[in-house]
């Protein structure tokens, strides 16, 4: 199987598994991710999700470039449409997604991080979008996700030399949220256990308010803001979460 899904209590760790080939996407991976994904929707337990690559080598090394060499134009289209599929539904599934890169996440591999909502590098992170070197654009939302994170400026950079970035200066760019030790896995999923342990309705509004929002202007995204804060004074979590806080003692959050 070239994606494993294991759930670890509340968090689910989501393993693209193919390290002979530094875990590049072919279409077995874009299945395995989408059967995973299934997984997360159809399970409310799951609050968080890992997503890290089998082996030391690479976080995902791109789209598979042996398969995608000899395809043909509707296929390449198809490919991508397969592809910008499943990150979308990462970025809108209500349980957060959190990265973990250790070693390359090139291309594709920049591309799927990106959709999640959280990326944590380990030291020796590489990341790069250097589809321009085999004579394509970034495919998979690449062009569009990169310039909402980190800029025009470091976009076009990244984008037009194809050069990699390591971790530090990738969090200086907002391009990853964190840079964390050696333990990559473990930092995730200790944040995993963070965020499941909050309150479940909250957590998939806010998600909710910011990738949703994120391309409107001021107003209409205050408003949003607004319908979606009132409709947290609708849930037993906001009662528990509040009563708790007065009461000086933990929330028990039902997610209703
Ligand atoms: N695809 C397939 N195999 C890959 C691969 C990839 N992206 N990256 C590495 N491998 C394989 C290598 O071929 C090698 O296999 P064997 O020769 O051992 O059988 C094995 O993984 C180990 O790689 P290396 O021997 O090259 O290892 P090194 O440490 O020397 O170098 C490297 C590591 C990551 C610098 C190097 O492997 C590399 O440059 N890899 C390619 C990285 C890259 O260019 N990634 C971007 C891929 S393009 C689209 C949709 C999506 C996309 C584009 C269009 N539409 C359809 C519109 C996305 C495009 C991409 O992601």
């Amino acid at each position: 199987m070239s994606v494993t899904f294991e759930k670890r209590g509340a968090v689910a760790v989501v393993t693209v598994d193919r390290p002979k080939a530094l875990n590049a996407i072919d279409r077995s991976v874009l299945e395995g991710l989408s059967s995973a994904l299934d997984s997360v929707e159809a399970d409310p337990d799951v609050r968080a999700v890992v997503l890290v690559g089998g082996g030391e080598k690479a976080f995902v090394a791109g789209a598979d470039i042996a398969s995608m060499a000899e395809l043909a134009a509707v296929e390449a289209e198809s490919f991508a449409a397969f592809g910008q599929a499943i990150l979308n539904r990462i970025a809108a599934c209500r349980a957060p997604w959190i990265a973990g890169v250790q070693g390359f996440a090139l291309g594709g591999g920049c591309e799927l991080a990106m959709a999640c909502d959280l990326v944590f590098a380990g030291p020796k992170a590489k990341f790069g979008q250097p589809e321009v070197k085999l004579g394509v654009i970034p495919g998979f939302g690449g062009t569009q996700r990169l310039v909402r994170r980190v800029g025009m400026s470091c976009a076009l950079d990244l984008c037009l030399t194809g050069r990699m970035v390591g971790a530090a200066e990738a969090v200086q760019m907002g391009l990853a949220s964190r840079l964390v030790a050696d333990d990559v896995l473990g930092a995730c999923i200790a944040a995993a256990e963070d965020i499941a342990a909050m309150g479940p309705v909250a957590i998939r509004l806010c998600k909710r308010a910011i990738h949703e929002n994120a391309d409107s202007d001021l107003a209409s995204a205050q408003a949003a803001e607004r319908t979606l804060f009132g409709l947290c004074f609708s849930t037993s979590d906001q009662k528990e979460g509040m009563a708790a806080f007065l009461g000086k003692r933990a929330a028990e959050f039902t997610g209703k």
